[in-house]
């Protein structure tokens, strides 16, 4: 089947639910989640009804990064299990009709993969050019602060670059220092990573989930960026959506996909994305991917910098999701997302997590299934689960959040409370405690201590609570799902953004050969005045009570009509 034949696009139909592999279920009592763990869950994904896992990183890792540096690409990290039980995890899901996605991390290697250590002995290694290896600023003194090749600040905090007495040179890092940047330029470089590509196909796997994969190709020049508020420059319209990615990427699909039978979920993550990339890549008839991560709805409650988060204005959502559906309408496809294991938990950002937990969680989430493209469930979201009320750095694991706090208290002076505050709000943690199994002590997760801790909500918020419920989070999640499944008009039908200036009511409609659904939901803490219905009531978040022309806080109606 080629990728322009639509009928073989089954991600169009689908709903994708990430495991993040260290805190979703540990099985062999190590604090640890792992791959027997999620084996032993799948009935409860299958439950769901979600027909993907996209299964975050488990490759041999030495986890500075919790497993995005990866030093084997073709094995998996003992912490995790073995090669026999990711076949085991291929062959369970596929005996449920299910499909796994793994993630495909080749903007950078870990410093400790074979390819960067030959790389970094010497400047006439086998793989020398391998890594963006570069000479120190003319006149400068290699080693010397200022050297640098350029100002780039790292996503984890100081330099984008490390010096390496070996070579005389310095290495790019946009991570960690642990994150050498691959040099996509060398062909030998992405035939490699072709090859390995290919061998995890052949394994079975249905897809890849393509980390950063926007920042491959870097301007050459390596420019100096605008220097931020932590004293380094933004470097990122040097190296996102680089001269050569499209180039790449047409490369990476001809010499992986294209000779297949089968057809693969692919999906880069593209942080500073634009619509009309987004539209070219995921052209139905000429693009290179099945859709991409952008990022653009995620930065509207802050100014450019997540620490300073505030409030989100929903009109702001609206005109944003508004544009992305016009622009991926005629040939291009979205996915959809609220969270993943970088964001904060959405009911606790822009739903009310204290007096509306239930009805805004539910609410959002039919907002996002039901725009036009794949929507993807993040562990835990099905269940409402929140933030976390972190009231010490000591509880913090992320390198990010981590590093982020040293630099703020102990180079710029900020207030430690107020730090704290922010991370409590923006860190990636919030999303990476423990699944919320049951109210036991470990949530069911683990009998030991977890790698994280527990959120202590797990006594309310957890799935043995909510499965069997006809009016839990994870009951409407359920619905929503299969109305996916049952009716064509959410996969397939056209989107018309409705009341795009009303405050708080988000409202929309999907139209297909003479069906209609129309959206509409409350997403503020006050009922709001809303005559927009259809003929049939057919899916609320809230006891009905269709005739009244208000919505109550949080509540969210779906409309089914039909022309004769
Ligand atoms: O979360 C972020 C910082 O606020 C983002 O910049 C994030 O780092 C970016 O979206 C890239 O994320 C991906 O690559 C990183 C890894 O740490 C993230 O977990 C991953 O999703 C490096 O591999």
């Amino acid at each position: 089947m080629s990728h322009s034949d639509p009928g073989s696009q089954w991600w169009r139909s689908a709903v994708v639910y990430q495991v993040y592999p260290r805190s979703f279920q540990d099985s062999d009592g190590d604090g640890v989640g792992d791959i027997p763990g999620i084996i032993s869950r799948l009935d409860y994904l299958h439950e769901l009804g979600v027909d993907v896992i996209w299964l975050s990183p488990v490759y041999r890792s030495p986890h500075d990064d919790n497993g995005y540096d990866i030093s084997d690409y073709e094995d998996i990290d003992p912490t995790f299990g073995t090669l026999a039980d990711i076949d085991e995890l291929i062959a369970q899901l596929h005996t449920r009709g299910m499909k796994l996605v793994m993630d495909l991390v080749v903007n950078h290697t870990s410093d400790e993969h074979a390819w960067f250590i030959d790389s970094r002995s010497s400047r006439d290694s086998a793989r020398a050019d391998w890594y963006m290896w570069h000479d120190p600023r003319p006149g400068a003194v290699g080693g010397q602060p200022g050297a640098e090749p350029n100002n780039w600040g790292s996503f984890f905090s100081g330099s984008a670059w490390q010096w390496e007495p070996a070579r005389g040179q310095y290495y790019l890092h946009l991570f960690s220092r642990k994150q050498p940047d691959l040099n996509w330029e060398s062909p030998a470089v992405r035939d490699a990573i072709h090859a390995m590509m290919n061998r995890w196909l052949d394994r079975g796997i249905d897809g890849f989930r393509m980390d950063v994969i926007n920042f491959i190709s870097k301007d050459a020049a390596l420019p100096d960026g605008a220097v931020l508020e932590t004293g380094f420059g933004d470097g990122m319209p040097f190296f996102a959506n680089g001269p050569r990615l499209q180039e790449y990427l047409a490369e990476m699909k001809a010499a992986v996909f294209d000779g297949r039978s089968a057809d693969y979920l692919t999906v880069g993550e593209m942080p500073d994305a634009t619509p009309e990339l987004a539209a070219s890549l995921t052209d139905a008839r000429t693009g290179q991917l099945s859709m991409i991560f952008q990022f653009e709805h995620v930065g509207l409650d802050h100014d450019g910098v997540k620490w300073n988060a505030g409030e989100l204005d929903i009109r702001d959502l609206k005109k944003s999701f508004g544009k992305w559906q016009s622009a991926l309408a005629d040939h291009g496809w979205n996915s959809l997302y609220w969270n993943n294991h970088d964001q904060p938990r959405i009911v606790s950002r822009w739903g009310n997590d204290r007096e509306h937990w239930y009805a805004s969680a539910t609410a959002l989430a039919t907002v996002l299934h039901l725009h036009r493209g794949t929507p993807y469930v993040y562990q835990g979201e099905e269940l409402g689960m929140t933030n976390v009320p972190f009231d010490d750095i000591s509880a913090l694991r992320d390198i990010e959040s981590v590093n982020h706090y040293a630099v703020a208290v102990d180079m710029l002076g900020q207030e430690p409370a107020a730090v704290l505050g922010a991370l409590r709000a923006m860190s990636r943690d919030n999303a990476r405690t423990p699944m919320q199994w049951t109210a036991e002590p470990g949530a069911g997760f683990t009998a030991a201590t977890p790698w994280i801790g527990v959120n202590p909500n797990h006594d309310r918020v957890n799935a043995a609570a909510q499965i069997d419920d006809p009016n839990s989070i994870f009951a409407h999640y359920r619905r929503l799902i299969a109305l996916r499944h049952s009716d064509p008009v959410v996969v397939h039908g056209d989107f018309r953004m409705l009341l795009p200036d009303d405050p708080s009511v988000y409202a929309f409609a999907r139209e297909l050969e003479g069906t209609t659904l129309v959206v509409v939901a409350n997403l503020s803490d006050q009922a709001a005045p809303c005559d927009l219905s259809g003929d049939d009531l057919v899916l609320t978040n809230l006891p009905e009570d269709a005739a009244s022309g208000v919505l109550a806080p949080w509540e969210a109606r779906v409309y089914r009509s039909t022309r004769a």
